[in-house]
């Protein structure tokens, strides 16, 4: 550990890599020093979004000085299939390509201009066939990937007969561009004795470690994954990074030297999947009190053109369809649609974003209908302990009303809504808007046997420790809660503990770093690994300290005690007669959430160890003029459970929420009819910057120390504040209406400065 470092590990909240970050130390694939005799390997991908291959010409580019190979999937020396859930992708396209930006060659390179050149010298004829790019046209015409799901509970077709109020419409939302700093990209290097070992910045190294040896038709045990650290994944590298690597691994084996593979951010936007879109069709139906009684939605996913994870996100859209509410008759059903785009993949939040805006915008519609605030119905509908997700689910500790009323008081929200209506009367062109959301996310993978981990400990000689785990640091700060929850159990400093780069030789059949439960999963696997070594050495500690009971024994502040009692030995001198006493001092540590199961059958079952709730309160100001806007606030409560890192923890909810807010507002992915990808540029697709985040942003933490299932009861944080940028979207919409009453706006994100603009004069 360096100097920066040391100082700053004394302090209690810190991010660990914050200065290597900030001084451009940190290092990620590209800047690993290159192994003489490096190629650079490039994919050609499809320029047709489905059609015959019919020809390639390729004689150009092989006759380039400097080319090394151009491979095709006829060179592929195990299976051309990178399909997760199903086998339906190819690593290289054979007969047809099924989508713009599918990679059809490998020209591996001396170097990056040789390789670009070839590119331009491939010539590849393809004969057009019928392309479809959205989803319920997909559906109609029976273009699917996989089965549809449903999840019921009670009788909402015979519920709706007898409700006071019933609505229905189409809520749609759009892709996300997952925009990770760091590229996609690997490097294989041949080992000796043959294998390889490929650095991929991916978020599941077991997948890609599975899927390049299922591609060269070796043992899982020849491919040795090493993960650094990634710049950023947001789920873009859950399974997506397999391609990239399997793709280096295969040139690499093929030419038999170091193979170096990195997306150009203009390939990276044109070839790899982004955030489903969705289109949905909702019924709501309410009584008197404001109760929802029934609920109905049919969620059209836009899958692309392979499987990839879309059943996973289609199943995650289902679990949270009505959001943090408590709806006792629901029908929900989703279809994973085949469409031309490239496979869309996982991101933050997994499909819970696009079943949440449904039910927000059933809700915001209901509420505009019967002319209040569609807050009140948020409120009357909140979940509490007791209640029955439709999944089956019973509601335990649930913080949703918490949640709520905490915001009410704490940023008096009263006074707020005042504040607004009095600008607004007094203001023409400027209008305020005002929305409350609220959140509720389940945290596990949702598919039940994912949920494992394993870490591998070393206590060294001089006492410190060394830890391996299977959680990829992606920028979410999961390294320095892995270092936190090392240095509690033995009582030591940060700096007293490594953390090792997540290596598949070390930590085995890992899970991906998903599901914002890495931190939870990890850190529990590791602390089992540190009891294991605490135990061993607990007797002879007891021995050393005279002391019979080997629960009295204390590790703390670097030394080694009896409860109640001055005498102490340092942890050093613990650790030296350990060895000599050949007590083992390295421990692998495992675990597996308990509780959790899920019959896909009945579509019953408890599928999540715990929930995440929170509340927020957005207050954006739009110019009727130009249709332009700026967040004045966001306000946020947010159960934290006991948060172990709160300066690690506040960076996350403030990323995750002003990515939502992007999703919501300004990220607007565009394929044409064709399916090619229009916004594939950063000028033509924008992402929030530091002058959107909204001028105020105030971040409470709701502290509830119930006996959960996280980590040190510090609950899972990277995809629960996403959720909050639904926010960003309703507020906008209230700021119209109240220039315009009567403004059409359908439900249709993300809202940008031209829809506003339309809707603010229609
Ligand atoms: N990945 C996955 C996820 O495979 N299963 C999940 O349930 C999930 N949830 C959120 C993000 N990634
Ligand atoms: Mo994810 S959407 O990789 O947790």
């Amino acid at each position: 550990m360096t100097k920066e470092n040391e100082t700053m590990s004394k302090k209690k909240d810190i991010n660990l890599d914050a200065p290597f970050h900030v001084t451009g130390r940190t290092r990620y694939v590209d800047d690993i020093p290159e192994h003489e005799g490096t190629c650079l390997a490039k994919a050609y991908y499809s320029r047709c979004a489905h059609g015959e291959i019919i020809n390639i010409n390729t004689k150009a580019a092989e006759k380039l000085k400097g080319v090394v190979r151009i491979l095709t999937h006829k060179d592929i020396p195990g299976e051309n299939q990178i399909g997760g859930i199903v086998r339906d992708e190819p690593l290289l396209a054979d007969k047809d390509v099924h989508f713009y930006g599918q990679p059809v060659l490998l020209i591996v390179a001396e170097d990056e201009d040789i390789a670009e050149k070839a590119l331009d010298l491939i010539e590849i004829k393809y004969k057009e066939k019928e392309i479809i790019v959205d989803p319920k046209d997909a559906y109609e015409k029976g273009s699917v990937l996989h089965i549809s799901r449903t999840f019921k509970m009670g009788n909402p077709e015979n519920r709706f007969k007898k409700c006071a109020y019933v609505f229905e419409g189409e809520a749609c939302s759009g892709g996300q561009e997952h925009l990770y700093l760091e590229t996609q990209g690997a490097y294989a290097i041949p080992k000796d004795q043959g294998g390889l070992l490929i650095h991929s910045s991916t978020q599941g190294p077991t997948a890609v470690q599975k899927v390049t040896a299922n591609v060269l038709g070796i043992h899982m045990s020849q491919v040795e994954i090493n993960v650094n650290r990634i710049g950023g994944g947001f789920g873009g590298k859950e399974d997506q990074a397999s391609h990239w690597a399997a793709l280096a691994g295969f040139a690499a084996f093929m030419v038999k030297r170091p193979v170096k593979l990195i997306l150009s951010r203009h390939e990276d936007l044109q070839m790899t999947g982004k955030r489903h879109p969705y289109r949905s069709d909702y019924k709501i139906g309410l009584d008197e009190n404001l109760k929802i009684i029934a609920y109905q939605a049919s969620f059209f996913q836009n899958g692309g053109a392979a499987t990839d994870l879309s059943p996973a996100v289609l199943e995650r859209t289902l679990f949270h369809a009505t959001n943090s509410y408590y709806v006792p008759n629901v029908k929900v059903t989703a279809h994973p649609c085949k469409t031309n785009i490239p496979p869309n993949t996982a991101f933050r939040g997994f499909g819970g974003p696009q079943g949440k805006f449904v039910i927000e915008a059933a809700i915001h519609h209901a509420a505009r209908e019967l002319g209040i605030p569609a807050s009140k119905i948020q409120k009357t509908n909140l979940v509490e302990d007791g209640d029955t997700f439709c999944y089956g689910q019973v509601v335990e500790n649930s913080e949703a009303g918490k949640c709520w009323k905490e915001t009410e008081k704490t940023f008096a929200l009263k006074k707020l809504i005042k504040e607004i209506d009095e600008f607004n009367k007094d203001n023409k062109y400027f209008k305020k808007g005002l929305a409350l959301q609220p959140i509720c996310f389940g945290i596990s993978f949702t598919n039940t046997p994912m949920n494992n981990a394993r870490a591998l400990v070393h206590v060294y000689g001089d006492g410190s420790v060394g830890v391996s785990t299977g959680a990829v640091e992606m920028g979410q700060g999961v390294n320095t809660k892995m270092v936190q929850v090392a240095a509690r159990a033995f009582g030591l400093e940060l700096s007293d503990i490594r953390l090792e780069d997540t290596n598949t030789t070390r930590v085995a059949n890992t899970s991906p770093s998903a599901a914002s439960a890495t931190a939870d999963l990890n850190g529990k696997a590791l602390q089992d690994a540190c009891n294991q070594i605490l135990d061993r050495i607990k007797p002879l500690a007891c021995e050393l300290l005279n002391e019979k009971n080997q629960k009295n024994i204390r590790f703390e502040n670097g030394s080694v005690s009896v409860k109640g009692k001055r005498k102490k030995i340092t942890w050093e001198e613990l650790v030296a007669t350990a060895l000599l006493r050949r007590i083992n001092m390295s421990a692998k540590g495992h675990y597996s959430t308990p509780r959790i199961h899920f019959d896909k059958k009945k579509e019953k079952g408890h599928p999540f160890a715990y929930h995440v709730y929170g509340n927020s309160i957005f207050v954006v100001t739009v110019d009727c003029l130009r249709g332009t806007y700026e967040f004045d606030a966001v306000k946020i409560v947010h159960d934290f459970g006991a948060s172990m890192n709160e300066a690690v923890d506040l960076g996350q909810i403030e990323g995750a929420l002003v990515q939502g807010m992007g999703w919501m507002t300004l990220e607007d992915v565009v394929y044409d009819k064709k399916g090619l990808l229009k916004s594939n540029t950063l000028a033509t697709y924008k992402i929030p910057d530091i002058y959107f985040v909204p001028k105020e942003l105030d971040v409470r933490f709701l502290n509830t120390r119930k006996d959960n299932l996280a980590i040190l009861k510090s609950k899972a944080v990277g995809e629960p504040p996403l959720m909050y940028g639904l926010g960003a979207y309703f507020s906008i919409v209230n700021a119209i209406l109240a220039f315009n009453p009567n403004a059409e706006i359908p439900y249709d994100a993300p809202i940008t400065t031209e829809k506003i603009l339309m809707a603010l004069y229609s």
